[in-house]
């Protein structure tokens, strides 16, 4: 039998290599999009990957249990995958009662409606290293306490502790990712390594002067997510569901990120970097590191891209796109 997955978000960055992993695997793979003004789907991610035409998509929105409802009644699917999310952290600070909406309550409606119509269904939740936020030890593992820095990683927390709860109290098979940072050539231009190489690729080409950033000491845990969506896989087929960190071990300033990616097309990040207030948050998650010791244990789950294989594949890419775009 063709099993069935169910991704929300199957048109951000996660959802475009999840579905490019499940179809590989022989899933049947459903999206849930949202409508807008225009009728087309927004696909450029999974048409970058080649599989927009090889996804049914269905319209619907996390905050909107009754379209949940139908869709899942529609689907029935074997597995869903809930990526919905209004996902950038600086954004939830200007729209912090739409980012509950979606980012919080969403997660409800959507166990709400596997509750209802697909109890057998297994469950993965999107959860963020961002709830640890003002961490107090070195590296976090699942053990960690978390203490959230923004309104963002506080709906994420509300989502992250009502997949547990729905675990614990109707035995749903639902897992919780704890993920950290993952990038690649398909992530939003507005998060910072894809900000960086993107201005480095348009510097090189003369398209672009300099490049206005934030805090450059923060550090992060970053891989790939090609890896990371291998692991929210890997937890959906054990037969208890449970609670996962996924990272590489290994923490980077942005400081560092913008040497790599600069250094990558032979420039100097110092000769076009400069401070810009406006990319500061006022509150900030300095340092992040995670112990993904547990996902190796378990799920065999170890990340395979280095930053500087992660860095130089986007770059490359933003150098394509934006000689592609000036031609
Ligand atoms: P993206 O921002 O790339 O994608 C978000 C997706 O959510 C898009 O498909 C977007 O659709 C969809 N979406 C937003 N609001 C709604 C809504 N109200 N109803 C239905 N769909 C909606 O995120 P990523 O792929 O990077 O991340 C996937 C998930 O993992 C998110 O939940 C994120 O918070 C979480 N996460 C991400 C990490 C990372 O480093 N990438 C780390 C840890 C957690 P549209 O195309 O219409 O905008
Ligand atoms: P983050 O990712 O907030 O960790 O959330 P982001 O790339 O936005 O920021 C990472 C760090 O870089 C610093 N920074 C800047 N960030 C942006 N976006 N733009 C800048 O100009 C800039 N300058 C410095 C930030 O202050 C921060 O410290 C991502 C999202 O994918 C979440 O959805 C996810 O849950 C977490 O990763 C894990």
């Amino acid at each position: 039998m063709t099993r069935k997955a169910l991704i929300t978000g199957v048109t951000g960055q996660d959802g475009a290599y999840l579905s490019q992993l499940l179809l590989s695997k022989g899933y049947e793979v459903h999206g849930l999009v949202r409508r807008s003004s225009h009728s087309e789907v927004n696909d450029h991610r999974l048409q970058w990957l080649g599989v927009h035409n090889d996804i049914q998509y269905h319209d619907g929105n996390l905050i909107d249990l009754s379209g949940l409802i139908r869709v899942l009644r529609e689907v029935k699917p074997d597995e869903v995958y809930n990526l919905a999310a209004q996902s950038f952290v600086k954004a939830s600070w200007q729209q912090p009662l739409l980012t509950s909406d979606v980012t919080a309550k969403g997660v409800g409606n959507i166990l709400e409606a596997v509750r209802l119509e697909t109890p057998e269904a297994r469950f993965y939740q999107a959860s963020s290293s961002e709830m640890y936020g003002l961490i107090q030890e070195p590296m976090q593992s699942e053990a960690t306490p978390f203490y959230p820095r923004s309104p963002y990683a506080v709906a994420k927390l509300y989502g992250h502790w009502l997949t547990v709860n729905y675990r614990e109290s109707f035995g749903l098979h639902a897992s919780s990712g704890i993920l950290f940072n993952h990038e690649s050539p398909l992530r939003g231009l507005e998060f910072v390594t894809r900000k960086v190489t993107d201005a480095a690729a348009r510097i090189k080409l003369g398209q672009a002067k300099e490049l206005p950033m934030g805090n450059l000491d923060a550090t992060r845990d970053w891989g790939h997510a090609r890896d990371y969506v291998a692991a929210m896989w890997a937890m959906l087929q054990q037969d208890e569901a449970d609670d996962y960190v996924v990272a590489t071990g290994r923490t980077i300033a942005v400081r560092e990120l913008c040497r790599v990616a600069f250094a990558a097309v032979d420039l100097n990040y110092e000769d076009y970097v400069r401070l810009d207030e406006r990319f500061m948050r006022p509150a900030e998650v300095d340092v992040l590191l995670g112990d993904s010791s547990k996902a190796e244990r378990k799920l065999g789950w170890k990340a395979e891209t280095t930053f500087e294989q992660l860095i130089s594949e986007m770059v490359e890419a933003d150098l394509v796109r934006r000689r592609r775009a000036a031609a």
